[in-house]
């Protein structure tokens, strides 16, 4: 049986070595996470799970969550990882769209998440932040020894969904050799080795903390300490005993307000990287200049992992995103017409390579509105390659705020926000926030005579959006800016509140 990540991972690991650290002190080696994804992916196939079958998965991080990972690669499942913050609201839109075959919860979570998950034909486990619950105890009297299903290098291995522009969540599909190449590139790429630790203090239901991280520190053979959520005091502590850590860049800012952040204690570090939301040059240079370490950025997305990457020897350029990692092509081109504009012109940024994903979830169309005919992926972000070769992010061509390393769509927002009685209509937009990057900001406008204020709109959403998307603050207007043609000027409402969190950072939310 050949199953293509799963049997990378095997040959690149070494039973009696190092697998992983929980944050309570527990530790498992490599032949340990066979054993127990072993058991869990009989458990699978056991439960009717078949090849090509859904495991969708919204519980606390935990080192039991990320071997159901490796366990659902390995019976031939696909894994559907889902933000602990989505309300229930958000995830019957996942599960109707995805119609998995297996639901995971948090047991807190399972009464709920019941009536969504049998109105969709799935099945609900429970699983808790400690890795408790009803999959890992019928798991643990089973054998370890599975024989993975067999799974080729286009077969899918997981979905994210990543919000769209228009309309609802679109799921990635990712294929078996889309995550293994994308992990040998930057294991190669960032020198990872079987001597490495690295400090996983990410989300584990995105690409960054489950592929950029995990898969590349286990095709190494290397070792993590895995931390539930990013907490500085914790981090700084854990330095000393490891080599690494992948972060968003509001992990750098929140370390840069700490005390304890000097040489002296990341003096065995060998790599910090970042990505997900650009990194001001002024928080590199700032943590270059405390630590002696300048911060590697990187750049990717869900639907395609990493695509650039700034170099591990050579010069790391601060406000770049680096080059294109090798097997990656990268074009910038012109946004109306697709033509490449000449190097240093600024325009849409296009990518192609095995990192590439299969298309949207069942939305061909969509799928299709995003690829060149030359099967170039438009990203959706604009940038430049400067003369030494350096692509630079300049902007967005998407409207996209990106907070804390969370992507969220304006639109999804506005659409709650514009359904109130009292609202005329709304305009959500990213304004600079010095912990998040970016804070989610709403501008609206109140129907004639009403009197709604910023607490019931907060009120009215919290049981529709996830946190992080929900607004920092809300602005009141006598009316929108709009342009000629009609369309909210969303340019000049983001230079009018630009300095609404700076001003007043003690209490900005
Ligand atoms: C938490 N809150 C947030 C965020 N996180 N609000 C906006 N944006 C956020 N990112 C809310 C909390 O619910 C809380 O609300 C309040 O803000 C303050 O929470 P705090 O305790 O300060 O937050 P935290 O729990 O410490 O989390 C902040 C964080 C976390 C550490 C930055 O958001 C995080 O780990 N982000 C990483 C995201 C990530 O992995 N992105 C990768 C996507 P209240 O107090 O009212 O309850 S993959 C990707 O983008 C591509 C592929 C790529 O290139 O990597
Ligand atoms: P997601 O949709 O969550 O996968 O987020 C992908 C988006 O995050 C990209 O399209 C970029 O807009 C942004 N992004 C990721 N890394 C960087 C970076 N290093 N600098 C600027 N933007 C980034």
């Amino acid at each position: 049986m050949t199953n293509h990540l799963f049997d990378a991972i095997r040959s690149a690991v070494r039973n009696d070595a190092p697998f992983v650290e929980a944050a309570d002190g527990r530790k498992w080696t490599y032949g340990e996470m066979l054993d127990h994804s072993g058991r869990l992916a009989a458990l699978l196939v056991q439960r009717g799970v078949q090849p090509g079958d859904r495991i969708a998965v919204q519980v606390e991080k935990s080192v039991e969550c990320l071997m159901l990972y490796l366990a659902t690669v390995r019976a031939g499942g696909v894994y559907l990882p889902l933000n602990t913050g989505y309300t229930l609201a958000e995830l019957d839109y996942f599960i109707g769209d995805a119609k998995p075959a297996i639901v995971v919860v948090d047991p807190g979570k399972a009464d709920g998440i019941r009536p969504i998950a049998e109105k969709h034909g799935a099945r609900v486990e429970t699983m808790d932040a400690d890795g408790a619950g009803s999959l890992t105890d019928a798991a643990s009297g089973g054998a370890g020894d599975f024989a993975d299903v067999e799974r080729g290098p286009e077969d899918l291995a997981a979905i994210l969904y990543t919000s769209g522009t228009t309309g609802r969540s679109k799921g990635a599909m990712l294929t078996h050799d889309n995550l293994l190449s994308n992990a040998l590139t930057l294991v190669d790429y960032w020198r990872f080795t079987a001597d490495d630790v690295l400090l996983h203090a990410l989300p584990i239901f995105h690409t960054h903390g489950l592929f950029v991280a995990s898969n590349t520190v286990i095709l190494a053979g290397g070792s993590m300490i895995f931390l539930p959520k990013f907490d500085a005091d914790q981090v700084l502590a854990l330095m000393p005993r490891v080599t690494s850590m992948m972060g968003v860049p509001t992990f750098y800012t929140r370390l840069l307000q700490h005390p304890g952040l000097n040489r002296e204690v990341t003096s065995g570090m060998r790599l910090f990287t970042s990505g997900s939301a650009p990194l001001l040059a002024e928080t590199h240079n700032q943590f270059s200049e405390r630590t002696g370490h300048p911060i590697l950025e990187r750049y990717g997305m869900t639907e395609t992992n990493m695509n650039t990457s700034n170099p591990y020897d050579g010069d790391r350029i601060a406000g770049t995103v680096g080059f294109p990692l090798p097997g990656v092509e990268l074009r910038v081109t012109h946004p109306d017409n697709g033509e490449p504009v000449p190097q240093g012109e600024t325009g849409m940024i296009e990518v192609k390579g095995p990192n590439v994903f299969a298309g949207y979830w069942q939305m061909p169309e969509k799928t299709k509105a995003e690829f060149r005919d030359d099967g170039f992926f438009i990203t959706g972000d604009l940038g430049r390659i400067d003369e030494r070769g350096y692509v630079h992010i300049v902007g967005r061509g998407k409207d996209l705020v990106i907070s804390g390393g969370y992507n969220i769509y304006p639109k999804e927002v506005e659409a709650e926000i514009d359904q109130l009685d009292g609202v005329l209509e709304s305009a959500v937009i990213g304004v600079s926030h010095p912990d998040f990057g970016e804070g989610v900001t709403a501008v609206v406008v109140r129907e004639q005579a009403a009197t709604i204020e910023e607490k019931a709109i907060l009120a009215a959403l919290s049981d529709k959006l996830a946190k992080f998307k929900q607004p920092k603050r809300v602005i009141f207007v006598e009316e929108l800016p709009r342009n000629t043609m009609g369309k909210v000027q969303k340019n000049v409402l983001r230079d009018e509140y630009a300095d609404i969190y700076t001003k007043t950072s003690a209490k900005a939310g």
